[in-house]
C-alpha cells in the first residue's frame, strides 16, 4: 500500500527521534557510569532502525512540507541520491559495527564505534540537512 508524503516525513522523523535518543543514552554510558545491558539495548535498536530500510520514506512529495508537517531535508538530497545511498551505506555500517561491539562490553571499544557512528549522521546532516 501506498504511504502518504505526508506519513512517510512522519515515520522517518520518528525513527531518526528514536534512534536520537538512543544516541543520546550511549554517550551518556560512555562519558559516566557504563551500564553495559543499557549500552547494547540502545545500539541494538539504533542498528534496527537503520538498517529497515528507511529509504523507502523519500518517496516523491515528500521533499518539502505537506500541511503542518515540515522536513528540513534540503533539495539536494533528491538529486544526488547516488551519495545520499553511500552515505546511508556507510551509517547502517557504523550502526551494526556498534550493535556488535556493544555486545562485547568494552567501554573503550564502544566509545570508538560511537562516535563513529556519530561521524557517519554528521556526516548526512552536513550535506542534506537544513539548519
Ligand atoms: C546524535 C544525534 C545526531 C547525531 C549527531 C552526531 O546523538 O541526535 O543527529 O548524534 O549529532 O554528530
Amino acid at each position: 500500500a501506498q504511504v502518504k508524503p505526508e506519513d512517510q516525513i512522519k515515520y522517518r522523523q520518528a525513527g531518526y527521534s528514536f534512534m536520537a535518543w538512543n544516541m543520546g543514552k550511549i554517550k551518556a554510558n560512555v562519558e559516566g557510569e557504563y551500564n553495559a545491558q543499557q549500552v547494547q539495548a540502545a545500539a541494538n535498536a539504533i542498528a534496527a532502525i537503520a538498517g529497515s530500510g528507511m529509504g523507502a520514506l523519500y518517496g516523491p512529495g515528500t521533499d518539502k512540507a505537506v500541511g503542518d508537517r515540515k522536513t528540513r531535508v534540503k533539495p539536494e538530497f533528491f538529486q544526488n541520491m547516488e551519495d545520499v545511498g553511500k552515505l546511508a551505506t556507510d551509517f547502517n555500517a557504523a550502526a551494526a559495527n556498534l550493535a556488535k561491539v556493544a555486545a562485547t562490553g568494552d567501554k573503550a571499544a564502544v566509545q570508538k564505534a560511537f562516535g563513529e557512528t556519530g561521524a557517519t549522521c554528521k556526516a548526512c546532516h552536513d550535506k542534506y540537512r537544513a539548519d
